[in-house]
């Protein structure tokens, strides 16, 4: 069976009547995959396994019962919801996204509907969906869910374990009805507002199925957002491929997730981490293309977020601090997609990140309809000249890079910029 089935349909419903406005003032959130899994690590009964670890179950081909024995010695210690939302907040993160279930079937929270779940089956005991949900809102943060609302490998009605049971018995509807839907209304109704839902691999859900799920997220939370991965063009926002960036701007609300390295929960075998440059970087792409950046983190079995990943985090957060006012709350401003600098916009003023410096100092960007007014680096406050001649927006700049990570540049303009079309 091909990946295809898993994705289906990916557009959205544009005619939201939800509160929007703090998912598009947001740009950047932290998800977390969080599960058994993250003990595997990697490896299982004597092999590695490379690539996405939170598939390990799959890819190892490993049994429900040995599966759930891996839950009994399953005891986090060094969990600390308020660190982790901490964190999240010191890298600039808005909001923030737990896998409350993965498609191994393993809730992370306290649910009634299952008995394979860390309050049932670990010798921890504790709901850290909860624990997050509490800390998110004592810091600010908004909160959300991931759902894998088809996929569910410790079921025998769920999609996608083809190793132990037989898809052909399978009988989809009773294991919607009997764990997928309870266990989202739970979620829904004892973990204060949820902001948005993360649903994943809509594959082989049929459309009445999926009004089922809408309808149910949209009793409980009525302003709570649902991804485009719910299937059937019922989403609210659009979540693009895993780890893909759009080449142009996009219509209606989106989001770009992406992993630190090459897996989302956390693996061993895994140290490609990507740098503060790459990540902010990345960040600008989405941002000055309209989207929110979802950055994942993997926390290790006994929850500590691992040391490399969250102090790349900081210095992150370092960065952004110092250019809040040309990120949050802007608009995409599209300057033909060019990968050394792009831009976001607000009231008069552009926001131009210079990611790489031009080897002659000058900066050709296009024309406007508007008169520029003055240019300046953000964090200086240091003039910088802009003219315009026939061909272009031409800014003037110093022989040095004025920032490594990334120059900010506030461009202020008459009006609203606009970049003009007739050539
Ligand atoms: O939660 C994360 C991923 O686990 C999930 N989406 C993000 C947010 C996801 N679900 N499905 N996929 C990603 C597609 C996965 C495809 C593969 Fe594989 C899994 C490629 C390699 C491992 C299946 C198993 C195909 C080859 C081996």
């Amino acid at each position: 069976k091909g990946m295809d089935e898993l994705w289906g349909e990916q557009t959205i419903n544009k005619n939201i009547t939800k509160n929007t406005d703090w998912y598009t003032e947001a740009k950047f959130a932290m998800f977390i995959h969080w599960g058994l899994y993250s003990k595997m690590a990697g490896e299982w009964d004597g092999q590695h396994y490379f690539g996405i670890n939170e598939w390990i179950m799959k890819r190892a081909k490993i049994n429900t019962k040995d599966y759930k024995e891996t839950a009994k010695t399953f005891n986090p210690s060094q969990f600390d919801a308020d660190a982790i939302a901490q964190l999240a907040v010191d890298a600039g993160m808005k909001y923030l996204v737990i896998t409350a279930k993965h498609h191994d079937g393993f809730a992370m929270f306290d649910s009634k509907v299952s008995d394979f779940t860390i309050t049932k089956a670990t010798p921890y005991k504790k709901d850290v969906v909860k624990a997050l949900q509490k800390a998110c809102k004592k810091k600010g943060l908004k909160f959300g869910i991931y759902y894998s609302q088809t996929q569910d490998w410790f079921e025998k009605n769920g999609y996608g374990n083809n190793w132990e049971f037989n898809p052909d018995e399978a009988d989809f509807q009773k294991y919607l009805t009997e764990k997928a839907l309870p266990q989202i209304k739970e979620l829904l109704t004892g973990y204060g507002e949820i902001g948005c839902i993360f649903f994943d691999t809509p594959g082989p859900i049929r459309e009445e199925q999926v009004v089922q799920l809408k309808e149910m997220v949209e009793k409980y939370q009525p302003n709570c957002l649902i991804n485009s991965r719910i299937g059937q063009g019922l989403g609210d926002f659009t979540t693009l491929g895993d780890n893909e960036i759009p080449s142009m701007p996009l219509d209606g609300l989106w989001e770009t997730c992406d992993t630190h390295n090459n897996t989302w929960a956390y693996s061993n075998l895994d140290f490609n981490w990507k740098t503060q440059d790459e990540i902010i970087h990345r960040l600008i792409d989405v941002v000055s293309k309209g989207g929110n950046y979802l950055f994942n983190i993997g926390p290790k079995a006994d929850g500590s977020v691992p040391d490399v990943s969250a102090m790349i985090l900081r210095e992150t957060g370092h960065w952004i601090s110092k250019y809040k006012e040309a990120i949050y709350g802007t608009q995409p401003l599209y300057l033909g997609g060019q990968t050394q600098f792009a831009a976001t916009q607000k009231g008069n003023k552009m926001y131009l990140f210079v990611k790489e410096w031009p080897e002659n100092y000058t900066l050709n960007l296009p024309k406007f309809e508007n008169k520029t007014l003055k240019a300046y680096f953000m964090d200086s406050q240091k003039e910088v000249n802009v003219s315009t001649n026939e061909l272009s927006t031409v800014l003037t700049l110093p022989l040095m890079k004025h920032d490594a990570i990334a120059s900010v540049i506030v461009v202020e303009f008459e009006g609203t910029p606009k970049v003009s079309t007739d050539k």
